[in-house]
């Protein structure tokens, strides 16, 4: 079977045409009437990107009530991987429907939830002994990672990056480095959380991985020290900060430093997970294998779902009874990630990220070579990114990318954008997206470009 013809590919069925079809102006009257109920009954903090009112999804596309498919490049921020309403994910959660919905984890467990966690002990870098805990979101996820590391060492700090993003719950919250809109004024925020320099080979001056590492060591050693600290905490590809790569050799330092000082290494795989960056985890690029892995988004094809994986002695520190919560490990959120974790083996999706990457590093790299407000293009897989700056400063030019991501969304296009300054677009599509889509999704963005 080639990764065209494969079921993922044609997920949302016959009647969603793989197309970009604009009936009507974006928002069309359907989805101007949902915008306005939306901001008379859901509370004004709650954004959306977009003014549609989606009605279906699959493969690479999202249609909404007007008649209108957008190209999606942005997978609901890198959660539909396997594409929306995958085939299989449709089955296995319409299966356990049928079978049961909730028994609570910890009240009576049930097979999926073990499997789900033995699948994830399997994939998660490292043939080290492994144990695993689910949970609902990204964020309550990194929560019980900081908590676990805390329990194991019997230390408290924790250590985050420029850049990071970690969620919007408080202690992650805390994680998070950008203030607006994530932080302002919902504080105070959780104590013993300190920040160290990221490795940003775009505006750190050229450093080497070597060299921000031991930056950020320096720094660590002489604000926070290693016998008070439990856990560093670090996406290996910045996400919401910006699809930041950091430069080879800093993330495996940072490892070597954590070990050699007792300290948790916890990377946050809740964004760069399961296939997304054209390996199950993006860790593996670098070659490290972390104490404790964070996910989420990827993992259940849409459904909430997301977990701490980590070293057997380090998870089993916690006392029983320790950790939980009522739906972490919901029996349909099991279904969908099994189901899920099949569709990236054997629709062959990891590949297809690679290849996906192939595409959008080309394009965007000659888009670049002839316009020198695209600073930079990094990312791996099928997580791309383009930063816009000022061609004679290099300083960031938010403006430029809201008006590029404006012409992308009137035309059809979904994209998403990024970063601390607000000055990237990123490409996260499904990889479930055909070429045709991908190329096309591209254009528009480069037309954006070119009449902004
Ligand atoms: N860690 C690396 O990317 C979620 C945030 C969307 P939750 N990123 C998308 C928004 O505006 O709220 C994210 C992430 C990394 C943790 C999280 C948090 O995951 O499932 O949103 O809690």
């Amino acid at each position: 079977m080639t990764i065209v013809d494969s079921p993922a590919i044609a997920a949302g069925g016959p009647t969603l045409t793989q197309e970009r079809r604009l009936v009507t102006a974006i928002p069309g009257p359907r989805s101007q009437e949902l915008m306005t109920r939306k901001a008379a009954a859901v509370a004004a903090g709650v954004g959306h990107t977009i003014p549609v009112s989606v009605v279906a999804a699959g493969g690479g596309v999202i249609v909404d009530a007007d008649g209108n498919s957008l190209i999606d490049l942005g997978s609901g921020i890198a959660v539909t991987g396997v594409g929306n309403a995958n085939p299989r994910v449709v089955e296995a959660v319409t299966a356990q429907l049928n079978a049961f919905t909730h028994t609570c984890f910890t009240v009576a467990p049930y097979d999926s939830y073990v499997a789900v966690a033995e699948k994830l002990n399997a994939l998660t870098p490292g043939d080290h002994a492994k144990r695993s805990a689910l949970f609902n979101s990204g964020a309550e996820a990194v929560e019980n990672a900081v908590k676990i590391a805390r329990n194991f060492t019997k230390k408290q700090a924790v250590v985050a990056f420029d850049h990071a993003y970690h969620g919007r719950t408080n202690l992650t919250m805390g994680l998070t480095a950008k203030n607006i809109p994530y932080k302002s004024g919902f504080g105070p925020f959780a104590p013993e959380v300190y920040r160290a320099p990221l490795s940003y080979p775009f505006r750190d001056g050229g450093l080497s991985g070597a060299e921000a590492a031991a930056r950020a060591i320096t720094q660590i050693e002489k604000q926070v020290g290693a016998e008070n600290l439990a856990a560093i905490i670090i996406e290996p590809i910045q996400g919401e900060g910006g699809f930041i790569v950091p430069a080879q050799g800093f993330l495996p330092a940072l490892v070597e430093w954590c070990r050699a000082n007792d300290v948790v290494f916890i990377a946050d795989e809740v964004q760069t997970g399961f296939g997304r960056t054209g390996a199950w985890f993006a860790s593996e690029h670098e070659g490290i294998v972390p104490d404790v892995v964070v996910t989420a988004k990827g993992i259940a094809g849409g459904l909430p779902l997301s977990a701490v994986t980590g070293r057997a002695e380090i998870m089993d520190s916690a006392m029983a009874g320790g950790l939980g919560g009522t739906y972490g490990g919901n029996p349909l959120a099991c279904a969908a990630a099994l189901a899920s974790i099949e569709s990236y083996e054997a629709d062959g999706l990891i590949e297809r990220a690679k290849r996906i990457g192939a595409v959008l590093l080309g394009r965007l790299n000659a888009l670049r070579t002839a316009d020198a407000r695209i600073g930079d293009v990094r990312g791996r897989g099928a997580m791309v990114a383009m930063e816009l700056v000022d061609p004679e400063t290099g300083a960031p030019d938010a403006a430029l990318t809201a008006k590029v991501a404006a012409h992308a969304h009137a035309n059809g296009v979904l994209v998403l954008t990024c970063g601390t300054y607000g000055n990237v677009i990123r490409f996260l599509p499904p990889l479930t997206i055909s070429d045709e889509l991908l190329v096309e999704g591209l254009g528009v963005v480069a037309e954006g470009l070119r009449t902004a």
